[in-house]
């Protein structure tokens, strides 16, 4: 079944509320405040919506988060049944400092469709070859380097991997500079990272590295549209991880995931932009007005655009 595309101008409308709200918050120094604000304005409008929403990826678990908590239920409880992944605000570092890469983000699914993701860390993989047995999260760093630069007739001097900027990155950043990859190196918003893939534009052949797992499955519903290549697999690494795994449902813990098994059938895809960023601009006000940019992604029509708006501030 296709989600309806009234849903598409919804959704847009709620991301970019929530990066309006969160805008006031830019450059102020504070993560929490400029969070805030994007939560209670996405849930806010969430609730609004005719929907059976289910937070599948959120702020949290119930006793950690008040709002947009794994297993809340959103909207009107008239109409279609969602699973509904969450990050109101992408990048909480960038925002309290003013730094470009700041987005509001949300994607949903038909109910079931969408992984019940585990707020732990996951290793991912995203290119724009999308076929098997060229990159895979079980070869090494310099087999898929090779297989993708064979694959796009680039060598790999002339490949351009995206990595966060991690301690436990050094290892793989070291290999691709011994391997003579190009580095684009981010230090945060892996969501955005993963994305860079999507466009030649952007100049970015292959995302990898260890982020949020969340993160990894709001990006696999826009990588799914744009048709590109995606494995995540979760580390596991305390006792009170595996254990919440499995209280998820999740058996193999060490079980690497493909694109479809993360998100199937139809999905949409919202990501606007609170500061400019590679993606998207950010919000910009100019007296009772504002201007947004939303990456919008809608499988079932091939929709996938940056869509720019210029609204009133109510
Ligand atoms: C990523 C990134 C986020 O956290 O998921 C990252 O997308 C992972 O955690 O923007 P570490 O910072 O612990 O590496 C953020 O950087 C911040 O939430």
């Amino acid at each position: 079944m296709a989600i309806d595309k009234k849903f598409i101008d919804q959704l847009v409308n709620v991301t970019t509320k929530a990066a309006l709200a969160s805008s006031y918050q830019v450059g102020k120094k504070d993560k929490i405040k400029a969070d805030k604000a994007a939560v209670d304005s996405m849930r806010s409008n969430l609730n609004k919506l005719d929907i059976q929403g289910h937070i599948v990826i959120g702020e949290g678990e119930l006793d950690e988060a008040p709002m947009l908590y794994i297993g809340e239920k959103l909207g009107t409880n008239k109409g279609p049944e969602f699973d509904i992944a969450v990050d109101p605000l992408e990048g909480t570092n960038f925002a309290a400092n003013n730094l470009p890469g700041a987005l509001s983000v949300i994607a949903i699914t038909e109910r079931n469709n969408l992984f019940k993701a585990p707020e732990t860390y996951m290793e991912k993989i995203s290119t724009k070859v999308n076929e098997n047995n060229v990159v895979d999260l079980d070869y090494s760093l310099k087999k898929n380097i090779f297989n993708l630069s064979e694959c796009l007739n680039k060598k790999p001097e002339n490949l351009t991997a995206c990595i966060m900027d991690r301690p436990r990155h050094h290892e793989i950043i070291k290999e691709l500079n011994q391997l003579k990859v190009k580095i684009k190196l981010i230090t945060d918003g892996d969501v955005s990272g993963a994305l860079l893939v999507t466009e030649d534009k952007h100049n970015v052949d292959i995302f990898l590295g260890v982020g949020g797992g969340p993160e990894g499955v709001l990006a696999a519903a826009a990588l799914d549209t744009f048709d590109c290549f995606f494995q995540g697999r979760f580390l596991f690494n305390s006792n009170e991880d595996k254990s919440r795994a499995k209280s998820m449902g999740i058996e193999n813990l060490q079980k690497k995931y493909e694109l479809n098994e993360i998100v199937s059938g139809d999905s949409i895809f919202c990501a606007t932009g609170i500061t400019s960023g590679d993606l998207v601009s950010g919000i910009k006000i100019n007296g009772n007005e504002f201007t947004s940019e939303t990456l919008v992604t809608h499988k079932s029509s091939d929709l996938k655009k940056v869509l720019k708006l210029k609204q009133n501030i109510l």
